[in-house]
């Protein structure tokens, strides 16, 4: 499944009902008294913000919210049945952008319901008009709802991310433990904006860890140079940095130099991080070599795992290891 994070909808609120023209009828002779009841109104959209929500994938295919139209009024007076309202749970830091006037509402975290298209008013009833076919003239029509266009962009802020040079196999390790689907080999340029994907975390009933991929660090980022500013700016807000080193890589040591050095330019914080160092790929080397590995690596202080997406141990104890990191 994709993560959806950015999507145009319908909303509408409910029609108001008409109202109803009814005449109660009285013995012949006798005036008749008009006793059509009001239309119910329409039910309103509203959206709330809840923290159960992660992505939009819940428009994914439905891509309108219509709140129930109001009920029809009856005679002998009867109000007809208001129109149930509905409400849209957005996850915090959805972005709710009307198309038609440009107006924006942050979805953040407030419990407050807003109201988003509101329903329409029912008509009125014949009651309590003049009796006579004057009343007919009135009009009893409900309201219609309002309708609107909305445009949803969710900033997700990742708990954990992927960092490291390219073909280290971020993209590869975000696609075997979320949902994303983000290219995989040597593309270290085509994507300036970091992938996300959400890992399930049940610990938490339900809820879900956000991971980005965040494309290759390359030596100069930090000037701005490369992929630079945008993707350091990310790193900043995650609570956790997965620093993925290959086990192909000859000189670990001074690749993990090399992006610390560019943390320290950008902003030396970074460096008092929480941090994994994940030698990736540990299927391309022998155990030795990757003890060796992990013995140069460990006068960081870091907790080193050796990964790879073949081994579903290893994957499994990286689960771990994030949820640990992140909740
Ligand atoms: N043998 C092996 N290959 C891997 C592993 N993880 C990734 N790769 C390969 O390494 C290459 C780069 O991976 P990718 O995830 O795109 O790296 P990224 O540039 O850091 O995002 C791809 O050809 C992957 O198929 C692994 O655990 N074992
Ligand atoms: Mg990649």
């Amino acid at each position: 499944m994709v993560l959806i994070d950015d999507v145009r909808i319908k909303v509408a609120g409910g029609d108001g009902g008409n109202g109803s023209m009814a005449t109660l009828r009285m013995p012949t002779g006798t005036k008749s008294y008009p006793d059509g009841g009001d239309g119910g109104n329409g039910g309103d959209v509203y959206t709330v913000p809840s923290s159960n929500i992660s992505d939009l994938n819940q428009f994914r295919y439905v891509k309108s919210v219509v709140a129930d139209d109001g009920g029809k009024g009856l005679g002998k007076n009867q109000h007809g049945k208001n129109g149930e309202d509905k409400t849209i749970l957005l996850p915090p830091g959805t972005k709710i952008i009307d198309e038609a006037t440009g107006e924006e509402i942050e979805m953040t975290d407030q419990v407050d319901p807003v109201l988003i298209a509101s329903g329409g008013r029912g008509g009125r009833g014949s009651h309590g008009f003049r009796p006579g076919p004057a009343h007919y003239t009135y009009t009893n029509e409900g309201g219609r709802g309002e309708r609107k266009n909305l445009h949803l962009i969710l900033s997700l802020i990742a708990d954990a991310g992927f960092i490291g040079f390219p073909n280290a196999g971020k993209s590869s390790l975000l696609a075997r433990l979320t949902n994303a689907t983000p290219k995989i080999g040597n593309y270290p340029f085509t994507t300036i904006e970091p992938s996300l994907g959400t890992m399930p975390a049940r610990r938490t009933g339900g809820g879900k860890v956000v991971l980005a991929d965040i494309p290759g660090i390359i030596e100069g980022a930090s000037s701005g140079r490369g992929l630079g500013i945008t993707f350091l700016k990310h790193i900043e807000k995650t609570k956790v940095l997965l620093n993925c080193i290959t086990c192909e890589d000859p000189n670990p040591l001074k690749t993990y130099q090399l992006v610390h050095k560019e943390f320290e330019e950008f902003n030396v914080k970074l460096n008092e991080k929480r941090e994994v160092i994940l030698l990736t790929k540990k299927d391309l080397t022998t155990e030795d070599e990757l003890k060796e590995k992990v013995k140069i690596l460990s006068e960081f202080n870091r907790t080193i795992i050796p990964v790879s997406i073949y081994d579903d141990e290893s994957i499994k104890k990286l689960t771990e290891v994030i949820l640990r990191n992140t909740i």
